[in-house]
């Protein structure tokens, strides 16, 4: 379909995702309606970026759901691979990209970004898309993606949407589904910390280390809270200091991630 619509002179957008799709998946699928004339979305939890003990097996899918809202938004395709059509037996080869990958969710999460690159790659090469659509709540996924991209020549332009948040503020994911009432309520103490390490920010302080210790401080505040990484970096090496505020919680045995630029103003 790709082949077709390129020898027809279309442009194609991507929109990879892992489906249990929600308002954050949407508003990249509307942006990149927008801006092509095929828009393509890949639905597919890949295996290989979960660790063991990772919720691969109870991720959640619901694919049926996932085609009603992409046909709603108006896609013209969705890309639905099997697991053993991505990785048929024998299948070795992975990417790895060096540096960016290292800190925060690379050292938390190992192996974790040769699973995306690998397989982000993967859909660059099957659907030839001239525009690939990301979303900034996974910022570190963002410029590894990038890096790839540049590195491996990939024709493709990498463009990255504003996070999606709740009314409260806490940024929206499929993991959310997970979080109880109480850890819910819980949960909204990610974006508050951004909202406040922002506020300081705009009133004068650039110390990275008291900016962080104002994101710990109002982390720790919050009992079913566990602060696993809170720091300030830059936006594309991922290595401090930099105005790029990133956060990983544990609420309960859910893992949340979240990010603002301290230089930004902080929305809502
Ligand atoms: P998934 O978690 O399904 O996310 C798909 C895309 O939606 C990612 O680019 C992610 O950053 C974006 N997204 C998720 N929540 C968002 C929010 N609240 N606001 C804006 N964008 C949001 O990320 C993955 O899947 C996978 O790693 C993938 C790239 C598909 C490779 O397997």
């Amino acid at each position: 379909m790709s082949r077709r619509w390129r020898r027809e002179g279309l442009s194609i957008g991507l929109v990879p995702t892992m489906g249990a799709l929600h308002a954050g998946h949407l508003s990249l699928v509307e942006r990149a309606c927008q801006e092509n004339d095929r828009v393509v979305v890949s639905i597919f939890v890949n295996p290989i970026q979960f660790g063991p003990g990772e919720d691969f097996e109870r991720y959640p899918r619901d694919a049926e759901r996932d085609a009603a809202l992409l046909a709603k938004a108006g896609v013209d395709a969705i890309y639905r691979p099997t697991v053993a059509a991505m990785y048929p037996p024998g299948s070795s080869t992975r990417i790895h990209v060096a540096a960016v990958t290292e800190p925060l969710e690379g050292q938390a999460r190992p192996g974790h970004f040769d699973g995306v690159a690998t397989v982000v790659a993967k859909l660059f090469t099957a659907v030839e898309p001239d525009r690939a659509y990301f979303g900034q709540k996974d910022a570190q996924q963002v410029a590894v993606v990038k890096r790839m991209a540049r590195d491996l020549d990939f024709q493709v332009e990498i463009r990255v949407c504003p996070t999606v948040r709740e009314p409260d503020g806490v940024a929206r994911s499929s993991r959310n589904a997970y979080l109880n009432v109480e850890e819910r309520k819980a949960a909204a103490s990610l974006s508050s910390a951004l909202r406040l390490a922002a506020g300081t920010y705009a009133g004068g302080e650039r110390h990275p280390q008291r900016l962080r210790e104002i994101l710990r401080e109002r982390l720790e505040a919050e009992p079913l809270a566990q602060v696993e990484y809170a720091e300030l970096v830059d936006p594309e090496t991922f290595t401090a200091p930099g105005s790029l505020a990133v956060l990983a919680v544990r609420i309960g045995r859910t893992r949340l991630i979240d990010n603002h630029d301290l230089a930004m103003e902080f929305p809502g």
